[in-house]
């Protein structure tokens, strides 16, 4: 933003709310959606990129400035990145439809990997199952992940209170299954936005009310720059770029027992002397986590190096 009187810039910073193929909306922080497109032939632009433009319309991306962080979805091809330069991750669950705990954790994995912080949203605290999940999110509670329990359309009010804290001043996403409230939980904190949510009994037809990509809304009344994205309910998580040394580092209970193992590089799988299978007998690990690590661990043996 050039103050009056001063020559006007050739390049304006800004950062990308949305992309569709090679055509990008970027917000220069003015609450001003500028249409722009990518250089070249690839278009490795995501949501929350940095980026410098050259105007016009559509105006130019020069440049994609460093990513702090960046977050990977896995399609039957390949692995790709899908939205950059992130603060807080919040994965999303609900009672309703049936929680799918896998999701939960590789998300928590994805965002450790890179630094995010992360928090558990429980959502639908209306709904009777609640109890039953907030059970079984014991052993992520217990692994010093926040939960934070809210009820986005029965008490959208307090849902606000209890999310600004976390929210203001940050960089926010919003990963979970389909149908689990996050594009109802963006509409509670944007006035004025009505993103199409679905309604579970729509959950068969063709899924064209659903979020089919990620975007990213500024938040009216938090601290400038503060931000919430949104998301598709995506199925798989991009973890196959990890290496080994950051899987571990990725599950906070593989990281606070390393260098315990017998063999430096235990892979805790079959080595004797191992920490990890120890802490897992002794119930020290929870069962399905330690699942999940060999689940992942497999994925990225078998994974091709580029
Ligand atoms: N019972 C209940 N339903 C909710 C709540 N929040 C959202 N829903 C419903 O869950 C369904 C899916 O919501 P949506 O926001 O589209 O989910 P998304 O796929 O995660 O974006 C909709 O029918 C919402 O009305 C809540 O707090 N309680
Ligand atoms: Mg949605
Ligand atoms: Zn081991």
């Amino acid at each position: 933003m050039s103050a009056a009187g001063t020559k006007p810039q050739a390049t304006i910073a800004a950062r990308i709310v949305a992309a569709h193929g090679r055509h990008f909306i970027a917000d220069a922080g003015d609450g001003v959606e500028l249409r722009c497109v990518a250089r070249g032939r690839r278009a490795d632009v995501v949501c929350g990129d940095q980026v410098l433009l050259r105007r016009g319309d559509p105006a130019l991306i020069e440049q994609v400035l460093p990513r702090r962080n960046t977050l990977w979805r896995e399609d039957a091809w390949r692995v790709k990145v899908f939205a950059a330069n992130l603060d807080l991750l919040l994965v999303v669950t609900a009672a309703e439809p049936s929680p799918n705990l896998e999701l939960v954790g590789r998300a928590l994995i994805a965002a450790r990997a890179e630094d995010i912080a992360a928090a558990i949203v429980v959502n639908k605290a209306d709904l009777p199952g609640t109890a039953a999940l907030r059970a079984r999110l014991q052993p992520l509670a217990a692994l010093g992940y926040p939960l934070l329990e809210l009820s986005v359309r029965a008490a959208p009010e307090q849902a606000r209170a209890l999310l600004h804290s976390w929210l203001d001043g940050r960089t926010s996403m919003l990963i979970g299954a389909s149908g689990v409230g996050k594009s109802t939980l963006v509409n509670a904190l944007v006035p004025g936005l009505q993103l199409r949510t679905q309604d579970i009994s729509d959950a068969l037809d063709s899924g064209r009310h659903t979020t089919t990509a990620t975007r990213l809304y500024p938040l009216p009344g938090f601290a400038p720059g503060s931000a919430l994205l949104d998301s598709p309910g995506f199925q798989a998580f991009g973890l196959n770029q990890l290496s080994f040394s950051q899987l571990q580092h990725a599950l906070p209970e593989l990281d606070a027992r390393r260098g315990q193992c017998r063999f430096h590089n235990c892979t805790h799988r079959q080595e004797p002397g191992c920490a990890v299978r120890d802490a897992v007998q002794a119930g020290a690990i929870d069962g399905e986590r330690y699942a999940l690590y060999l689940s992942v661990l497999q994925e990225l043996l078998d994974a091709p190096r580029n």
